[in-house]
Parts: structure tokens; C-alpha cells; sequence
């Protein structure tokens, strides 16, 4: 039986998605981020030496990473569902997508959020970040291109996997103009499985098209 360790609002909620749009049969903890700091209870501190989520489990193994855990999913349970074959030429494409949606896509956010908790907003790192996140925004506008989803007309693990980028990019005031991205998300949100995810995961703030 998989178990899935998930805070509330966080990319946690990806995970519960991709379990929702495969139907897969899951438990789930509920960790509550403290009202004041945001950050994870000590619980999750507890159960894993990284102490975020998510984190899935599954016979008493534990496997943290948002990249990993989907790609154990899809590997383990996915069937060919939820990504191209890897003999398609877009495999190349999904693959990508896969590991910028926690690198590249990532850290330029990551950098906005330490500054602002830091107090160094409008520090140079600060700025060097807003252009980093431009630079990856438009990459994800420019490979939407005029699709319906990143691998074209196939919904994949990749869309769920990218899509926190522009939700925490809303989150912090850092997105603006990207239309393709926000039809995207109209698309993303209105998927059957997505809104399974929030009946059982509860709120999920960052789900607002920008
Ligand atoms: N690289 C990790 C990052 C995990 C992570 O930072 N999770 C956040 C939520 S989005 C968390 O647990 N924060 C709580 C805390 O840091 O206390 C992944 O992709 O899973």
C-alpha cells in the first residue's frame, strides 16, 4: 500500500494529483504547516532526516523528492500512462520537463523566497533571480507553444510536475503576462483528477490562475 505524507499548500498536492489521474489506490497522513512560520510540524521532521513533503511510502520505505516520487510512480504503476514512450521523439522533451520542474524552474523562486525572508528584496541576487524566473517562464510559454499541453495534445506527468512554477511565481507577485501559461492552468484546473486531489487533500491555495 502506498502512503503519501503530504503538507497543505505545498508541491505535495502534485503528488496527489498524479495519484488521483492514475487511480491508484493510496493512504494519506495530513501535515498542517505552521500558521506563523509556514514551515512543516515536527512530525515531518520526524519521519524523514529532510523533514519536507513530500514523502511517499510504501512498505516501510520511505522516498522523498517530488521529482523522485513521481518518477517512481510512473515507473512502478504508471503502465505507459502519463508519459510519452520513451520511443517517441518527445520523450526527450518530457524527460526535460521533468527535471526543470524542480531545477531550473525552481531555484530562481527559491532565491526570490530567501530573499524576501531575509529582508533582502531588491538585493542583486534578488534581481538576478526575477530574470532567471522570466527566462523560465517564458521557456515554459515557448514550449506550450500553441498546444494544449507541454507534450502537445498529450496531458502527461510533466504538466502536473511544471505547474507549481507559475502557481508559486502568483504566489509571490512574479507572474505577470504569461497567457499561454494561464490558459494552461484554466486546462490543468479543470481536470476531474485535480479536483479528487483537493476533495482529499483539502485547500490548496496556490490553485489560482494567474
Ligand atoms: N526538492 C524537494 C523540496 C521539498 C520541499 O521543500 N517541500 C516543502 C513544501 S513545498 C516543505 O516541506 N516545506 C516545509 C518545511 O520546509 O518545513 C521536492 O521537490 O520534494
Amino acid at each position: 500500500m502506498l502512503t503519501l505524507h503530504h503538507l497543505n499548500n505545498s508541491r505535495s498536492q502534485k503528488i496527489l494529483w498524479l495519484l488521483e489521474e492514475l487511480k491508484l489506490s493510496y493512504e494519506l497522513v495530513n501535515y498542517e504547516r505552521d500558521p506563523q512560520t509556514l514551515m512543516g510540524p515536527p512530525a515531518l521532521k520526524a519521519l524523514h532526516p529532510l523533514g519536507k513533503s513530500p514523502v511517499l511510502e510504501e512498505d516501510g520505505h520511505l522516498l522523498s523528492e517530488s521529482g523522485a516520487i513521481t518518477e517512481y510512480i510512473l515507473s512502478r504503476y504508471g503502465r505507459g500512462r502519463l508519459a510519452p514512450d520513451p520511443t517517441r521523439q518527445d520523450h526527450m522533451r518530457f524527460v526535460e520537463c521533468m527535471y526543470f520542474a524542480v531545477s531550473a524552474g525552481m531555484n530562481p523562486i527559491m532565491i526570490k523566497v530567501y530573499a524576501r525572508a531575509f529582508g533582502l528584496t531588491g538585493a542583486p541576487m534578488d534581481v538576478a533571480a526575477t530574470g532567471e524566473l522570466e527566462t523560465a517562464l517564458s521557456y515554459i510559454e515557448k514550449m506550450l507553444g500553441d498546444g494544449e499541453w507541454l507534450m502537445g495534445d498529450m496531458f502527461t506527468a510533466a504538466d502536473i510536475q511544471m505547474s507549481f512554477i507559475p502557481e508559486l511565481a502568483n504566489a509571490i507577485g512574479a507572474f505577470k503576462g504569461h497567457t499561454k501559461i494561464a490558459a494552461w492552468q484554466k486546462r490543468l484546473y479543470a481536470r476531474p483528477a485535480f479536483h479528487r486531489s483537493i476533495e482529499r487533500g483539502g485547500t490548496y491555495e496556490f490553485a489560482a490562475p494567474a
